[in-house]
């Protein structure tokens, strides 16, 4: 039977929820003139006042925030509360530019955690469970948040953070634990590391795993599923807006529940800014509406996505977006051709391969070239040239058909390219445009 952490939030009427988001939104767009200043004056730019926000019809009449924004308002710019009452930062592991920096009250707090714990028994867990969390703890925001979700739900929490992948093994089987929580690439190279000593999916008590922060597909899925033996659900979410939970995944697991009593969604068309209707594709874009510290309205994910309304047979209410397919910023354009790396990962894992690769982008000649590197599988390993290039060709011929586009692929030993401990790298772009 379903479990719910909240259910009568989680599977409250549509009438209800609407009811407490234009409340809750009325309330905020208040909290956020009068407190901060920078916002203010965009709508005020924008010729908006509170008084034109009377519910969530009115949503996009308010200006859209975005990461530039944040940047320019690091690193207090966008605090809504005194410092006195601010009691935690979190930080994005993005790697140009300046960090955003998220703020925190204990209230904040509380309901990011609460909405880890709703991914957590949505996955099957319980009181009765060892949750090992494998998520980076410090400033990036996966350990925090389901370190504490997972304390909400009463699980025994093993707070490994990552790295040390033997130890992490060996800390699931002695202690027993039975939900893992880490990027999907860690929860592969771990699949990968146990079969390496021996162990298989029957070797360990885990019975589900709990993988965001990066983008997966459900071939992806289907192989971790087998090696570790779990059920694999989704977890999404971004710092800006607290972090993990912002929306997870149930049993049925068609989509990711966005938790509507604190963010609302909606999808936008990222050049023009309209917004699309139900079922389209598009960025996603988000209003918090129960955060004091770090109150975002209308902020730009970059993340591409769709919602749905569709009743879930899960029970819970609140709406479903899509599993991101990819980002406005790493979605490549090669040769005129949008190609997101989600793509190219199917089409490798419908091949045989795991999803340890590397797409490399250069422009030679005023032409962009397409190169993908791929690990061969132990099991696939040879080193007959007429074989290799008979798999490469393979692979090319499954690209052009997935992205219109002609790539070079090149098969590499197994354990060439680097395992990652959280997010992966898996584009190198080369191009100076
Ligand atoms: O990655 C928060 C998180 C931690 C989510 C642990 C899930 C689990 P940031 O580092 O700020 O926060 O990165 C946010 O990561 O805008 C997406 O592009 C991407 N992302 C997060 N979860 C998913 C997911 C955390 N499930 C950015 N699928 C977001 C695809 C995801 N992309």
């Amino acid at each position: 039977m379903e479990q719910y952490f909240q259910p009568e939030i989680e599977c409250a009427s549509r009438e209800e929820i609407v009811k407490l988001q234009n409340e809750r939104l009325v309330k905020q767009v208040k909290h956020v003139w009068d407190n901060v200043p920078y916002y203010r004056k965009k709508m005020e730019a924008q010729g908006v006042t509170p008084a034109d926000i009377q519910s969530i019809d009115d949503l996009h009449k308010l200006p859209f925030l975005s990461k530039e924004d944040l940047r320019e308002a690091y690193p207090y710019g966008l605090l809504g509360v005194p410092l006195k009452d601010a009691v935690r930062i979190q930080s994005t592991s993005g790697t140009t530019g300046k960090r955003v920096v998220a703020f925190y009250t204990h209230h904040d707090i509380d309901l990011w955690e609460e909405c880890c714990a709703r991914a957590i028994v949505a996955a099957g867990g319980s009181n009765e469970d060892v949750c090992q969390v494998s998520y980076g703890y410090g400033l990036f925001t996966g350990g925090p948040g389901l370190n504490g979700g997972s304390h909400k739900v009463g699980c025994l929490t093993i707070p490994t953070s990552s790295g040390n992948t033997d130890r992490q093994i060996m800390f699931i089987k002695d202690l027993n634990a039975t939900i893992l929580c880490c990027t999907p690439s860690y929860a592969a190279y771990l699949g990968e590391r146990m079969k390496e000593m021996g162990m298989g999916p029957n070797d360990i008590p885990l019975k589900a795993g709990i993988f965001g922060a990066e983008a997966w597909s459900e071939e992806m899925r289907q192989d971790i599923q087998n090696t570790l033996g779990i059920k694999a659900y989704d977890i999404y979410g971004l710092t800006e807006l607290s972090g993990p939970g912002v929306s997870f995944e149930c049993s049925d697991q068609k989509g990711l529940h966005i938790n509507e009593d604190h963010f609302i969604a909606e999808i936008i068309d990222p050049k023009t800014g309209e917004v699309l209707p139900e079922g389209t594709l598009g960025e996603l874009v988000f209003t918090s509406i129960d955060k004091q510290a770090f109150p975002l309205l209308r902020y730009r994910t970059r993340d591409i996505c769709s919602l749905t309304r569709e009743k879930c047979p899960c029970g819970r209410t609140h709406v479903r977006m899509t599993k991101p397919k990819g980002r406005t910023d790493d979605m490549l354009i090669i040769r005129g051709v949008n190609v997101f790396p989600s793509q190219i990962e199917t089409v490798l894992l419908n091949h045989g391969y795991a999803a340890n690769y590397q797409i490399i982008v250069d422009r030679v000649n005023m032409t962009d070239t397409l190169d993908v590197h791929v690990e061969m599988t132990p099991e696939m390993f040879t080193d007959n040239i007429g074989e290799i290039e008979a798999k490469q060709k393979e692979l090319v011929d499954g690209l052009k058909a997935m992205l219109g586009l002609k790539a070079k692929v090149t098969l590499v030993a197994p354990r060439s390219i680097t395992r990652s401990e959280g997010k992966a790298v898996r584009v190198i772009d080369n191009r100076k445009i």
